[in-house]
């Protein structure tokens, strides 16, 4: 970037502040958990026990969009990594996700969650009821990390620093707030209990030493940040749909068929 008069560059913005030291990043890092979309008016009432039959299945089934782009997304970090030692490590979040030998994965626990809340494995499989907002939401999430470098898309997955507490709250209320979903469903947030425990530790490492600059990270901050706005834009399309009764197009045509995915 130059200043109209400067001949030279001018330093990207906290280029010339010091560095956090580690415990500081870390807690910057952590604080962006006041972002979180816990706290989503959607979530909330989730968590309340407020949502309908209809509102927990349409974000059953919008989250499922989420979850198969998880190792898609996680591929691309794989690709962009030249570190043996580190893919070693990162690999096991796709195995998490598509299951390997006897281990069926997350997708199909995701399957069965669906089947739980009266949802066949089809209709998810065939993504009809996936809301343009959470496609649009979720496919910048992937062409992120396809683009970024691997440090850059392991810093978004930073976002699971504070999964455990979502996980745990569903497990804690579901039950008495929606006793027609079948318990075997809620096995795949029993799953990311440790499954995310796990992962955060080496994404969060990864982004302590790969972003050493205080502009650098002031970056990380904000590569956080997006990824929590994809979250909470997520519930946002969820809410206008299941919430607000205002899906795309609902008072123009009811018969409009949103867009399946140009990401094929
Ligand atoms: O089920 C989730 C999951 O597998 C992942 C992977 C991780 C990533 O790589 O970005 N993030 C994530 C998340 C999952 N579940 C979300 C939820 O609310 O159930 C939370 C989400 C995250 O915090 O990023």
């Amino acid at each position: 970037m130059y200043a109209a008069d400067a001949a030279v560059p001018l330093a990207p913005a906290g280029y010339d502040e010091p560095p956090w030291d580690r415990d500081e990043f870390e807690r910057q890092l952590r604080a962006k958990g006041a972002c979180y979309h816990i706290h989503h008016p959607f979530h909330i009432a989730m968590h309340q026990g407020r949502c309908s039959p209809e509102q927990i299945r349409g974000w059953v089934a919008n989250r499922f969009y989420y979850q198969v782009n998880i190792p898609v997304k996680d591929a691309n970090i794989l690709a962009n990594c030249r570190d043996r030692d580190e893919r070693r490590l990162w690999v096991q979040r796709i195995l998490d996700h598509d299951g390997y030998g006897e281990a069926e994965g997350g997708i199909e626990a995701w399957l069965r969650l669906g089947e739980a809340c009266g949802l066949p494995r089809d209709e998810l499989l065939s993504q009809q009821h996936v809301l343009p907002g959470v496609r649009f939401a979720v496919d910048a999430y992937v062409n992120f990390a396809r683009r970024a470098s691997w440090q850059e898309a392991a810093c978004s997955s930073l976002t699971e620093l504070f999964a455990p507490e979502i996980h745990q709250s569903r497990l804690d209320t579901w039950p008495q707030n929606y006793p027609w979903i079948e318990s075997h469903g809620l096995q795949y947030f029993r799953n990311r209990l440790t499954e995310a425990r796990r992962d955060v530790q080496h994404g969060l490492r990864v982004t302590l030493d790969h972003f050493t600059r205080r502009d650098q990270q002031d970056r990380a901050l904000d590569i956080l940040q997006f990824k929590l706005d994809i979250l909470w834009t997520m519930l946002d399309a969820m809410s206008m749909a299941y919430e607000l009764e205002r899906a795309p197009y609902h008072n123009i045509d009811q018969s409009v068929t949103c867009h399946r995915g140009i990401y094929r």
